[in-house]
This record gives structure tokens, C-alpha cells and sequence, in this order.
């Protein structure tokens, strides 16, 4: 079954939006499968940000992410990886569509609120740099039946 990893940033945290963004997914009809709660590393940050280290805004990024708690989150379903950026929207909230995540609360592309993985290789790279195998649950939740045919 594929999964992603999905993280609520420090401004997502602040702004109380953990609920409401768990709750997104929920009821979209994904499965959670792992989940913590931890103020990231620099090392960690500086990881899972690897492909943006020649970017301008790199230093910035990582001081950001590693400045208060996160949620680390793994959630599991078909096609969760494209479904999850749809919606969490564009990397720049003010593109964001409304009625996603980042187009409902952000304005600014340097507190859009939460990350998501972009593609099947990202998505495992992620999930097993924030978890150990241990830490993710294999489960089915009961109404999985009345999703699916
Ligand atoms: P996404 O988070 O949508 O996958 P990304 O991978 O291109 O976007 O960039 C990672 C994060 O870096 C993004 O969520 C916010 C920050 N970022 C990207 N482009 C930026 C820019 N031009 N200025 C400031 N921060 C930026
Ligand atoms: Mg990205």
C-alpha cells in the first residue's frame, strides 16, 4: 500500500491547525499509520531539506523548521502521495487554490504550514529518514469496506 509523509510545521503547530489538518486526511479516507511529535535536529532538517542545500533560502528553511515542534506524520492509502499535495496545494500559499490546506491558511511561502512528499521516492527517502520500520502500525481501520468496493 502506498504511503507519504506529511509534516505540520512549526507555524502549523502555533496556529492550532494540527487538528483541523490530521482531520483533512481523515476524513479524505487515509489511513495514519505513524505519527510523533518533536522539534527536528539541524542534522534531521538539513536531511530531509538535502536537495534545496544550494537553494538562497536554504539556512533560512532549515532555521524555520527547527525552530519549534512538529507533527511527523505517515499516512497510508492508493494514490495518497499526488492525493496529499492536491490537498495540501501550492508550494506558494497565495497560488494555493481555496479549500487547500495552504490556500485556506497561509500567505506567505516561508510559513505554508505543512509538507508533504512529491513522488514515490521522496515519499520513501522521508518516511524512513523521521521513522524506524517499528515506529510506523500496520492496520486496517474497520470502514475500509464502505471506501472501497
Ligand atoms: P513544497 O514544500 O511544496 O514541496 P519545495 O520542495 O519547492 O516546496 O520547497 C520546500 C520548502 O522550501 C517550501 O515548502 C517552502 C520553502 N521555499 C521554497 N521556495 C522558496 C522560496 N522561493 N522562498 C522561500 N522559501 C521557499
Ligand atoms: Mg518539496
Amino acid at each position: 500500500m502506498e504511503r507519504t509523509f506529511l509534516a505540520i510545521k512549526p507555524d502549523g503547530v502555533q496556529r492550532g491547525l494540527v487538528g483541523e489538518i490530521i482531520r483533512r486526511f481523515e476524513t479524505k479516507g487515509f489511513t495514519l499509520v505513524g505519527l510523533k511529535f518533536l522539534k527536528p535536529s539541524r542534522e534531521l532538517a538539513e536531511a530531509h531539506y538535502d536537495v534545496h542545500r544550494e537553494r538562497p533560502f536554504f539556512a533560512g528553511l532549515v532555521e524555520f523548521i527547527t525552530s519549534g515542534p512538529v507533527v511527523a506524520m505517515v499516512w497510508e492509502g492508493d494514490g495518497v502521495i499526488a492525493s496529499a499535495r492536491k490537498i495540501i496545494g501550492a508550494t506558494n500559499p497565495l497560488n494555493a487554490e481555496p479549500g487547500t490546506i495552504r490556500g485556506d491558511f497561509g500567505v506567505n511561502i516561508g510559513r505554508n504550514i505543512i509538507h508533504g512528499s512529491d513522488a514515490p521516492e521522496t515519499a520513501q527517502k522521508e518516511v524512513s529518514l523521521w521513522f524506524k520500520e517499528d515506529e510506523l502500525v500496520d492496520w486496517q481501520p474497520d470502514i475500509m469496506r464502505w471506501l472501497h468496493e
